[in-house]
């Protein structure tokens, strides 16, 4: 016979695919509204698109594995924290940051944790904010705060992550320098795009304000 926790740690995981699916749906929502409205309201906005994902169960055991525990459902719970992910995409820099404050603003979304690798690039080249957050689960139970990790990222960004992930990401073997140097030199030039996007940006905006003697954003 089970014992009482290994029955509750069972039932726990049957909910477990279920409650995340829930939990991104509610969140995915909320961007949505967040989208139109900000387009209704300045005719533009800064999400250029999202996209959601389930992990894998194979994914999730891999990488328990990767960080070096055990798989039990107590361990998912704390060291898994991307079980739901969405990742937004972004035409500048300052729209991620815009976004992540307005995260933090909000009563129906927690922010747990932030991992600023544009601030602080990983040493492959790779860039992006990370945002662990909380959303609520209004269940028959009662509310349930299920975790999600966002991760924001301009196009560019998102080109060369999307790349390096075809690429290499979780290549077993160590890549040969001269590879790993050209990955860090094609995040270099994602990085330079982005701030020539908005230099240009900046130009068009002067241009069109003094066409329409306009007080030009900052
Ligand atoms: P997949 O297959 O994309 O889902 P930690 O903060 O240390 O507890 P974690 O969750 O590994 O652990 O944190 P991190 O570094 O914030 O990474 C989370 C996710 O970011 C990864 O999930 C990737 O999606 C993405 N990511 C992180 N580093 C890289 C990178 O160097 N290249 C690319 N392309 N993506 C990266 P998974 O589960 O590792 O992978």
């Amino acid at each position: 016979k089970l014992s009482g926790d290994v029955t509750r740690q069972l039932e726990e995981f049957k909910k477990m695919p279920a409650l995340y699916r829930l939990a991104l749906n509610e969140l995915e929502n909320k961007i949505e509204t967040l989208k139109t409205e900000w387009k209704m309201r300045n005719g533009y906005s800064p999400i250029e698109h999202i996209k959601c994902r389930i992990k894998e169960p194979a994914s999730i055991l891999e990488k328990i594995k990767r960080k070096g525990h055990e798989f039990s459902y107590e361990n998912m719970e704390n060291y898994i924290h991307d079980i739901a992910g969405m990742r937004i995409v972004c035409a500048f820099v300052k729209d991620i940051y815009q976004l992540a404050d307005h995260f933090a603003g909000r009563e129906d979304i927690r922010v747990i944790e932030v991992k600023d690798y544009i601030a602080h690039p990983k040493p492959n080249g790779y860039q992006s904010l990370h945002l662990i957050v909380a959303v609520p689960l209004i269940l028959l139970e009662g509310t349930r705060w299920v975790k999600a990790e966002i991760q924001l990222r301009t196009l560019a960004m998102d080109f060369w992550a999307s790349m390096e992930h075809i690429l290499y990401y979780k290549y077993d073997s160590q890549l040969p320098p001269h590879v790993a140097d050209e990955l860090k030199s094609a995040a270099r030039a994602a990085d330079e795009l982005d701030q020539k996007m908005l230099r240009l940006r900046k130009e068009i905006l002067e241009l069109t304000a003094s066409e329409v003697d306009l007080p030009v954003e900052p």
